[in-house]
């Protein structure tokens, strides 16, 4: 049988990393196999890839080689450690997938979606998650959060309020779109509050 495939999304500050602890820790409990991994990373070459992203540089990455080092780390992640784990029949909890590159990269950066979609069917191969929560809350409230974890800045987190909105009004259309993939977890209340909405959908499917 084959595994499920569950993938996390948000703008910064949204919660993803703090909430990944919490249903990898639900379903362990369930006697899930599960495999937790991220993007851009995920493997050696990956992690290779996310650094040549996310660290700031003198040097203006284009938009196009952005959009390309995304799905050149994905591709690696799928054939690597995400198609395999599913035909194994484990779980597999993705911090971030392609939902993330519309969301930066088109909404964000301005890519058409039709691009970003030519070049996910070229890679995925009509691999798509089974379920996706998208941790949603104002693009204030979310930098406010990660200024009080007091870290350097990354590429991205460099940007202006303005590009983040975007993200999320992009990410928002997505949910709309797709209701039964993506749930939109509201992500300014509580944290208790947050993981009993979590469960009673991980209990669904
Ligand atoms: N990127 C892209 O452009 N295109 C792509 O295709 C992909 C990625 C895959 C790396 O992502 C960057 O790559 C990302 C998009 C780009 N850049 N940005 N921005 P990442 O996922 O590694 O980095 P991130 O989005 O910056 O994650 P983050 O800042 O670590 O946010 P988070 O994981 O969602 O937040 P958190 O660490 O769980 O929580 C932040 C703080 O808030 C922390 O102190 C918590 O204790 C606190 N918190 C969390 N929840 C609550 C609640 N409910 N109440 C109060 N406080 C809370």
């Amino acid at each position: 049988m084959n595994g499920k495939f569950i993938t996390i999304e948000g703008i910064e500050g949204a919660g993803k990393s703090t909430q990944l602890t919490f249903i990898k820790n639900y379903l362990t409990a369930q006697g899930k196999e599960l495999v937790v991994t991220r993007e851009p990373g995920g493997t050696v070459l990956g992690e290779q890839i996310r650094s040549l992203l996310l660290t700031p540089s003198d040097i203006a990455m284009a938009v196009d080689t952005e959009l390309l080092l995304m799905f050149a780390a994905r591709a690696q992640h799928v054939a690597q450690v995400i198609k395999p784990a599913l035909d194994a029949g484990k779980w597999v909890i993705s911090d971030r997938f392609t939902d993330a590159t519309f969301a930066y990269q088109g909404g964000g950066r301005g890519i058409s979606q039709q691009r970003i979609e030519q070049l996910a069917q070229w890679t995925l191969n009509g691999l798509e998650p089974d379920l996706t929560f998208l941790f949603d809350l104002p693009v204030e409230l979310g930098q406010q959060r990660v200024l009080s974890r007091n870290q350097g800045k990354d590429r991205f987190e460099q940007e202006e309020v303005d590009f983040f909105q975007k993200i999320r009004d992009c990410y928002l259309q997505r949910a709309k779109h797709q209701p039964s993939r993506i749930k939109v977890i509201d992500s300014s209340r509580s944290i208790s509050d947050i993981e009993q909405q979590l469960s009673a959908i991980l209990d669904s499917i």
